[in-house]
């Protein structure tokens, strides 16, 4: 058993992307009087760019070079995703967004079995704790050790700094840790940490090189719905 499991939290845990995120964001564009509109098809090619204020810098230099905020664009895209988190926290509140399947379960057996915990992710960390608190069971944000999120960091995913400050933080070698991603960003951050990595992938994520990760599955599986492989040797 590895000593730790270092948890990605978007499209790992849950599917919180497309009627999440992405919903999060264009209801804070409407606040802000803005037309734009990221459909899941154009959101699938923004999310190239992890975190969500890069994904907007990135969004308004492709495709609205001369949107006026252009003079004081950090600040303006913070106070924009200050309005997308607040939306995105509610939408959770109301409990739209399940876990995937086998996470729970998964957890459970971690803790059950000593194996320690933590989260290693690009979002903000009130997104974790509130997918955590609304999903899991109320007061789990406790059960994970270190909750290493957003820019606590300088660099995000693909970059490998979330990874090495939670292995920093728990005391932990990378041979002594498993990780969970469900991106291209995510096992780039892991593998390149050299941290043992399963995928498991999703609608976004299916056709996004793996290479480096040691299994690639559908999903974590339920007893009455096992998981597919889709690449990789399972037993090992
Ligand atoms: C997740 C992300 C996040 C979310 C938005 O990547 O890229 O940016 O889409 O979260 P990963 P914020 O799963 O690889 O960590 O808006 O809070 O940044
Ligand atoms: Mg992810």
């Amino acid at each position: 058993l590895p000593q730790a499991l270092l948890f990605d939290v978007d499209g790992t845990l849950a599917d919180t992307e497309r009627d999440g995120h992405r919903v999060a964001f264009n209801q804070a564009f409407q606040d802000a009087g803005l037309d734009w509109d990221w459909t899941p098809e154009l959101y699938g090619e923004l999310l190239a760019v992890a975190g969500g204020k890069e994904r907007i810098k990135h969004f308004i230099e492709t495709k609205h070079p001369t949107h006026p905020a252009q003079a004081d664009l950090t600040a303006w895209i913070a106070g924009l995703h200050k309005a997308k988190t607040q939306h995105y926290k509610d939408l959770l509140a109301a409990g739209t967004i399940p876990l995937r399947p086998g996470v729970k379960r998964l957890i459970d057996e971690a803790r059950d079995a000593g194996v320690r915990i933590a989260i290693s992710t690009t979002t903000t960390p009130d997104n974790v704790y509130a997918l955590l608190e609304n999903a899991l069971a109320p007061g789990s944000s406790d059960w994970f050790e270190v909750i290493a999120a957003g820019d606590v960091v300088p660099a995000k995913k693909p970059a490998t700094d979330i990874y090495l400050y939670a292995m920093e933080k728990m005391q932990l070698q990378p041979s002594e840790c498993l990780a969970f991603e469900d991106s291209y960003n995510g096992v780039r951050s892991s593998v390149d940490a050299d941290i043992k990595t399963i995928i498991t992938h999703n609608g976004y994520t299916q056709s996004h090189d793996f290479t480096g990760a040691t299994l690639v599955l559908s999903d974590m599986g339920e007893p009455n719905a096992p998981f597919t492989v889709i690449s990789g040797d399972a037993g090992s």
